[in-house]
């Protein structure tokens, strides 16, 4: 038995990813639970596929660089021989603005939220719940804020 001299690119067990999977964050049709101020990079590195099948893309649709900040409705994609195979939305934990940061003007979004003064699209409920604990309510901003004041 010999080897053909042949490359191949799809990681140590050979077998082509279909989706992300991460110990970090929650992944569903969402990424979620991704702290703020997270880069584009160490966001990269964070899951059990190989970063390089992972492109993450601004709102706007340009490919973010790994020193950008993730950010709450970035698209990411996972893509295998120069496929995209499948795409998610990120949402980062108390960014509701898109910022990748916790700011004072999150907290004022998600305070309407709770009061029901206006809607919200899925993903910026998901990053309005910042403690992660299924919700989103007033303990939410008050943990922000304890953030905020903390710095
Ligand atoms: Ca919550």
């Amino acid at each position: 038995m010999y080897f053909e001299d042949e490359q191949t690119q799809t990681g140590s067990n050979g077998a082509m990813p279909d989706e992300l999977t991460s110990d970090n964050y929650t992944v569903d049709t969402y990424i979620s639970r991704v702290a703020a101020d997270t880069t584009v990079g160490a966001f990269r590195q964070a899951f059990d596929q190989d970063a390089a099948s992972i492109v993450v893309y601004a709102v706007s649709g340009e490919a973010a660089a790994d020193s950008d900040l993730m950010k709450t409705g970035m698209t990411v994609s996972l893509v295998a021989n120069g496929q995209t195979v499948k795409q998610y939305q990120t949402a980062v934990a108390g960014d509701l603005r898109g910022t990748g940061t916790v700011s004072s003007s999150s907290v004022r979004e998600l305070l309407c939220m709770v009061t029901g003064a206006s809607g919200f699209a899925p993903v910026t409920a998901l990053a309005a719940d910042y403690d992660g604990n299924g919700s989103v309510a007033t303990t939410d901003a008050r943990k922000m804020l304890g953030l905020l004041t903390a710095g």
